[in-house]
């Protein structure tokens, strides 16, 4: 049967407070799909443990997770907003593909590389294997577009390239998905380190700006943020930190980067910076007080929670049943 409608997934890691970079990258562009798209989002709590987790903090995030998709704008009306631990076909799923996943595939994928040299500690089988899970993630709803930011590239050719390989091995089962990479914010940068993107688990709180900060946090972050050598608030590929701001700067403010550039001319780093704080405070002010208030009402959340358990649970499991199916499991009885 064709759909009506296609059909959008995505997830964010209740890992830490999302950050500006999460939310200018993807979150963001995950609100005007709701009108055109049957669209679900998942909190990737499952794959969240590939790094150490204390399980209260967990608990927590993952509520506080669900409250900025709220606030954010995404609707339980329009859209099926889940956790990921509350639907089962996800591991279920994720075990078939992983025998037709190979070894090396995982080992090139540069999320591992980096990961496994940051938490060396820890190297456990999870965190090679969390590209099959979020290939799971997406082929268990016949996605047709996946909203995700740059360094997602990678993890959505495996999830493309398993579709079609189990559709080759039995027959068409499932759909191969596509990305959706925003021209502008794809890769926001840390503000200590323009080179580095932005990242909720950075040891240097400086170098995120995170969606729950106050007005005076994120100002004095910005203030403190690392620029380029001369003084020019110019957009370009030698400039590394301040197009990084100037790419802030436009999405929260809606000028676009050449008006930035002419707005901005002699007017020195300081003043520009004052600006791009102002602009990020006007746009997570307003989030945040919808957060503050989606958190003092557990019940409403929770209730999101079970409804959306329910609808993703329903496409979810006839999904691993027909996979199964395939593969030459015995149906149940
Ligand atoms: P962690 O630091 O815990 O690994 P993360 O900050 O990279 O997490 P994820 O939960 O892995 O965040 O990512 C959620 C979404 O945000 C993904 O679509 C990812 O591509 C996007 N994203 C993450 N960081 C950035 C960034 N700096 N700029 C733009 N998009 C980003
Ligand atoms: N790996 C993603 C989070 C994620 C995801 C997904 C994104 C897990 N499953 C499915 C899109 C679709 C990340 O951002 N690190």
């Amino acid at each position: 049967m064709e759909k009506v409608k296609k059909t959008v997934f995505s997830g964010i890691q209740p890992t830490g407070t999302v950050t500006l970079g999460n939310y200018l990258g993807a979150l963001r562009n995950w609100i005007p799909l709701q009108d055109e798209y049957d669209c679900i989002y998942c909190i990737v709590d499952l794959h969240s443990i590939t790094v150490r987790q204390e399980p209260a903090q967990l608990r927590h995030n993952a509520m506080s997770l669900l409250a900025l998709y709220l606030a954010s704008g995404i609707s339980p009306e329009k859209s099926t907003v889940f956790v990921q631990s509350h639907v089962p076909a996800h591991a279920e799923l994720a075990w078939a593909l992983d025998t037709i996943c190979y070894i090396g595939e995982l080992n090139r994928m540069t999320q591992f590389k980096d990961k496994s040299a940051k938490h060396s500690d820890n190297l456990n089988m999870g965190l090679m294997n969390y590209p099959v899970l979020m290939a799971s993630d997406i082929l268990l709803y016949s996605t047709d577009l996946v909203p995700i930011g740059k360094d997602q590239t990678q993890h959505l050719e495996l999830a493309r390239n398993l579709a079609e390989r189990f559709n080759n091995r039995y027959s068409p089962t499932f759909v191969v998905p596509e990305g959706f990479i925003p021209k502008l914010g794809a890769k926001i940068m840390s503000l200590q380190n323009p080179l580095a993107k932005m990242s909720k688990s950075d040891e240097n709180p400086n170098g995120f700006i995170s969606m729950l900060d106050d007005s005076d946090t994120i100002r004095r972050k910005m203030r403190r943020a690392v620029t380029d050598s001369d003084t020019e608030v110019r957009f370009s590929e030698d400039k590394p930190a301040i197009s990084n701001l100037l790419t802030i700067y436009s999405l929260c403010s809606g000028v676009s980067v050449a008006d930035a550039e002419k707005q901005f001319e002699g007017a020195g780093y300081g003043v520009f910076k004052d600006a791009v704080a102002d602009a990020v405070i006007a746009t997570l002010e307003p989030i945040q007080q919808r957060h503050k208030q989606l958190m003092a009402d557990k019940d409403y959340l929770n209730e999101v929670l079970k409804q959306g358990a329910e609808r993703a649970n329903r496409i979810a499991s006839k999904m691993v049943a027909k996979v199964y199916r395939k593969i030459g499991f015995l149906p149940k009885v």
